[in-house]
């Protein structure tokens, strides 16, 4: 990419914040004014929802940049501050979690349940072995014990890796190698799509090839059949049957609280480093500050896996950090119906429903009568993750779910930032469908060209971080080298200009004129056609806008005369008809359509009309997979898919529209 990036679209619509919730909320204007006079005065405050054991001696030091210490000298125990505080502040019979398993079996959980289970499981963990600072890796569905497994790790310092249920043998062991676990928590499965689907077998063949690990901690879940080896233990045998007392021991901020894997485009995946004092602090602070969390009257759901980022921090810290009541769901959205998620909310009255635009452009297609059928009067905040979320999905969001009086808040950050980084709050910021508007409060971004110069409102080019913020990554795990090299080396200092660290993110973005921020897509997937640098994310906007679409995803393809060409991968709603002429018709549409609201630049080459997309397990579109079929090429690393049969349907599409 040369110095900046194409700014095609533009959007006039804009939502205030509805004045009866402004007029309550938990941060008001006046906390940009705050951080901005005094950014560590501003984090330090933040700290003091913790309950700490000992205090800080210094808010940041930052002598050996890159690397961060927060809250020097500070100690807590995570645990603690999630569970435990709250039974004692008189609060253990209030609900931490109302789970709901895909097959309709449920389990209200509440803290004083939450704090038996915790304290039983750093007992069995105790008792095999694990002590402060070992690795134990995570491979559950999304079942309580998840978060119990991993509060439990965090009470007795040991560091978890939650490895997604679902991955493959290779992807779970090279994850345990890596880290040189000692435990691999599991279950004997989980439900999907209305059916058990086995997770023992993957841990069985993983552990085969791992000699680090010592023991595997079994649930039993599904109850089906499974081969049971020297190293198993079941969870009901031992965490169950452990005492439910348990002294929470103290640890300094920066002691590591978890690893967990990004995969990236190339190499292989980096095990980001995450540490104690900083993160809860972060993540406990956005999570009260963007949903404007009232933890007496608010039902929240997030409806990621544990096994993503957004579970770690939006699941686990950041609303049990918060006393929060919420759902956790096993299983699929169109399980058995495709009316499953407004079902739930409907149900438990949630108030805070926080998801991601692949699932939002999912209920697109298949059809605004299926939420309409639900009472979701309860909803009051919106929350969107995991990509840019197109303006015509937000717009279907705000009026399909939130019924037009919901504010949206689309939270942009990554599993290095551990927490939100760019947000609207909801009590004050006027929203604009597709933008994730401005850093919050104490967070400092910047969108530079080639150079590290900010660009001018109105310009396009890299998001990076200006400043270290609490929950920042510390490191890749075992590679301080890849970390500087990865991330600090692009701009600023590490690259050898200038005397400030910078904070290369990866992303795209722009800055409109009024200041707010726009991403864009990776870099790595933008387009260079005919020397312009046009997003991914513009042009599937451009699709998305159109009404007989709900998905796209567009990628550049070689092409002899423009460099690259624009191809586009586009899943029509469900009630188009695509048969014959009717989808060569709806084809040229689109790519006049694309030609109308960006300019002829941006027309597609090519359109295909799929069924689905290739998608990672947390629902970001891998187009690095989609450009491979653009190219011809045989596909790389298949292993993060979700859905590993879509690749193929794509590919024998693109043969016979050849
Ligand atoms: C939390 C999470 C990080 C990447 C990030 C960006 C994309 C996430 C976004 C967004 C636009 C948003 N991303 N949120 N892009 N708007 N609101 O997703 O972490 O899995 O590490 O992915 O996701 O590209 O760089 P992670």
């Amino acid at each position: 990419m040369s110095e900046t990036l194409e700014n095609l679209y533009s959007e006039t619509r804009q939502f205030p914040p509805p004045a009866e919730l402004a007029a309550a909320a938990n941060v008001t204007a006046e906390a940009y004014e705050q951080a901005g006079a005094d950014r560590l005065a501003y984090w330090e405050e933040q700290a003091k929802r913790l309950t700490w054991t000992k205090p800080w001696e210094q808010v940041l030091d930052w002598s050996n940049p890159p690397f961060a210490k927060w809250f020097v000298g500070g100690e807590l125990n995570i645990a603690y501050n999630c569970v435990d505080r709250h039974v004692e502040a008189g609060n253990g019979d209030k609900v931490a979690i109302h789970w709901e398993g895909e097959p309709g079996d449920t389990r209200t959980i509440t803290y004083s349940d939450l704090l038996k289970s915790v304290s039983q499981a750093a007992n069995t963990l105790t008792e095999l072995g694990v002590t402060a600072g070992d690795r134990v890796a995570i491979y559950l569905p999304m079942i309580p014990e998840a978060a119990v497994a991993m509060l439990a790790c965090a009470r007795i310092g040991a560091l978890h890796s939650v490895v997604f249920g679902g991955f493959s043998v290779d992807a779970l062991s090279t994850r345990i190698e890596d880290a040189d676990a000692k435990l691999v928590i599991t279950a004997d499965g989980g439900y999907r799509r209305g059916k058990p689907s086995a997770l023992k077998p993957t841990v069985d063949e993983a552990v085969a090839k791992c000699p680090s690990i010592e023991h595997v901690l079994v649930v039993r879940r599904t109850g089906e059949d499974v081969t049971w080896g020297e190293k198993d233990l079941w969870w009901h045998e031992t965490v169950e049957q452990a005492s439910t007392t348990h002294e929470p021991r103290s640890f300094d901020a920066e002691h590591p609280l978890f690893i967990l894997y990004t995969s990236g485009t190339t190499g292989k995946p980096k095990g980001i480093l995450h540490t104690t004092g900083g993160y809860l602090t972060q993540v406990s602070y956005t999570h009260s500050a963007v949903f404007d969390l009232k933890p007496e009257t608010d039902v929240y759901w997030c409806t990621a896996d544990i096994g993503w980022v957004t579970g770690h921090s939006y699941i686990v810290y950041g609303p049990l950090s918060n006393g929060a009541t919420q759902v956790m769901y096993e299983g699929t959205p169109d399980t058995p119906h495709k009316g499953r998620f407004w079902e739930i909310v409907d149900k438990y009255k949630v108030t805070t429903l926080y998801t991601a635009p692949t699932l939002i452009r999912t209920m697109m297609k298949w059809g605004d009568d299926i939420p309409a059928k639900y009472d979701l009067s309860s909803l009051r905040i919106l929350g969107s993750v995991g990509e840019p979320i197109n303006p015509e999905a937000w717009m279907w969001y705000r009026a399909n779910v939130g019924r037009d009086r919901c504010p949206i808040v689309d939270t942009w950050w990554q599993t290095e930032t551990g927490g939100v980084m760019i947000s609207p709050l909801p009590g004050v910021t006027s929203t604009k469908p597709g933008s994730a508007m401005t850093p919050l409060p104490g967070i400092s971004a910047d969108v530079v060209d080639d150079s590290a110069q900010s660009v001018p409102d109105g310009g396009g080019g890299f998001l990076v971080l200006s400043e270290p913020w609490p929950s920042m990554l510390r490191t890749i795990w075992g590679d301080d080298q890849r970390f500087i090299d990865t991330y600090w080396s692009r701009f600023g200092k590490g690259a050898g200009a200038g005397d400030d660290w910078i904070y290369f993110a990866g992303d795209g973005a722009k800055r409109d004129d009024d200041g707010a921020l726009w991403l864009l897509g990776r870099v790595d997937d933008v387009m260079l056609v005919s020397g312009h640098n046009i997003s991914t994310t513009e042009v599937e906007s451009a699709l998305v806008s159109h009404p007989s679409v709900a998905e796209a995803a567009v990628v550049g393809a070689s092409d002899p005369t423009t460099g690259q060409a624009i191809v586009a991968f586009t899943i029509p709603r469900g009630n188009v008809d695509t048969d014959g002429a009717a989808g060569e018709q709806l084809i040229q549409d689109l790519r006049n359509h694309v030609a109308k609201k960006l300019g002829p630049i941006a027309k597609p080459r090519q359109i295909m009309l799929v069924a689905e997309l290739p998608k990672t397990r947390s629902g970001k579109i891998m187009r690095r997979l989609l450009r491979d079929v653009a190219d011809n090429r045989s596909l790389g690393d298949v292993t993060t898919l979700q859905d590993s049969t879509v690749m193929d349907l794509i590919s024998s599409g693109m043969q016979a529209a050849k």
